[in-house]
Parts: structure tokens; sequence; C-alpha cells
């Protein structure tokens, strides 16, 4: 009977993957036994599942009480949170994060905005984060965000748009690497992933 069982679980796992299931002695299975084999089959059978992007809730977000809102939104899309501080960022921090608007004429006010109080920073991951996330996110100016995005539901200037998202998969490599230390993202396994990706 309990061989059957075990059997039967291990039909679901790749032959590859087999070999990292840890049959405990009491021939019990429970889900933490299956951890490796579900990582190893998820990581390699879904493209893109590792695909990670920074968010970040500016100062505007954290005072106006969103931080659990925002959250909310990617966690019921079925991304993972792999990254979460609180920061008072810094000058220098901006001036890399925003070097393509440092000699803008908005940027003293964006320097002056972003320290005015603290940042949630994120790291999400799934299949088409980045994309997805620009898109629940919506247009930098709130003007002409779709309402049920971020901005489009919460925010009205462009000054104050509440969240920031990477937009392409260059910029969020390197906006985690500026906000975040490897040791601060954590590669844990989600236990629904098979209802999320199929696999
Ligand atoms: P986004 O990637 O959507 O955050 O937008 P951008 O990188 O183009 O702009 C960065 C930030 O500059 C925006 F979030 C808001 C700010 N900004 C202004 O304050 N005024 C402007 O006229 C344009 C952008």
């Amino acid at each position: 009977m309990m061989a059957g069982v075990v059997r039967c679980v291990l039909q679901r796992f790749p032959m590859s993957s087999r070999k990292r299931i840890i049959v405990p002695c009491t021939g019990v299975l429970l889900p933490q036994h299956l951890t490796h084999a579900r990582t190893n089959s998820s990581a390699s059978d879904v493209p893109g599942v590792k695909e990670r992007t920074l968010v970040a809730i500016k100062p505007d977000g954290v005072q106006r009480r969103l931080i659990g809102h925002i959250i909310k939104r990617f966690e019921q899309r079925g991304f993972r949170l792999v990254g979460l501080k609180m920061v008072q960022v810094s000058k220098e921090l901006l001036d890399q994060h925003y070097v393509a608007h440092c000699k803008k004429p908005f940027y003293p006010s964006i320097l002056q905005y972003m320290t005015s109080g603290p940042v949630v920073a994120m790291v999400w991951e799934g299949h088409n984060v980045i994309k997805s996330t620009r898109m629940l996110v919506g247009n930098t100016n709130p003007a002409e965000a779709a309402p049920g995005t971020l901005r489009g539901d919460f925010s009205i200037h462009v000054s104050r748009n509440v969240v920031h998202a990477s937009d392409s998969p260059e910029v969020a490599q390197k906006e985690i690497s500026l906000w975040f230390q490897h040791s601060e993202l954590i590669d844990w396994v989600c236990c629904d992933h098979g209802n999320i990706y199929g696999q």
C-alpha cells in the first residue's frame, strides 16, 4: 500500500529529478521531501520562470499606507517575492538609479521626493514578470495610466506616481544589483507552483 503511494507520487516527477527525492524512513512522503524535485523540474520546464524585476514603493506610496495593497497585487497575480526591505535611499544610489534622468530639469525634485521618506524595495520573480509588472503599474504619467493599474488607481501627477518598476531585463538586472546584496535575495520554494504554472 505504502509502496504504491510512493510510486504514484514519484510518477509525477521526471526520471532526472527523482534521485533528489529523499524518502524518509517512515515511508511517508510529505511535501517537504519533494522540494528538490519540484525546484529542479519547475526551473527547467517553465521558460523564463526565474525572471526577476525590481519594484519600489516610493515615499508617497509608503506615506499613504499603500504597501499592503501593492504587495497584494503581486501576490494575487502569482509572482514570488524574493527580496523585501524598507530603505531610506541615498542620493548616491538615486544618481545611479536615475542615471538617464540626472541631467533633466525635474531631477532635483525627484531627488527631494525620493529622499523625503522611506521606500519599500522588492524583487519579484516569475514568468514575464518585467512586462507584466509594467502593465500592472501603468503608464509613467498617471493621466495616461489605465484604471485598474496601480498608477491609474492611486495617482494623478507624474511627480507622485507611487511605484517604480524596471522596464527591461537589462535594467532589471542593473537595478536589482544596485538595490540588493545577493545575500538579501531568497530562493525559496513556493508550494503552489503547480497551480500557477501547471508543472
Ligand atoms: P518609469 O520608468 O515609468 O518610472 O518612468 P521614467 O523612468 O521615464 O521616469 C522616472 C521618474 O521620473 C518617474 F517615475 C516620475 C519622474 N518624472 C517626473 O517627475 N517628471 C517628468 O516630467 C517625467 C518623469
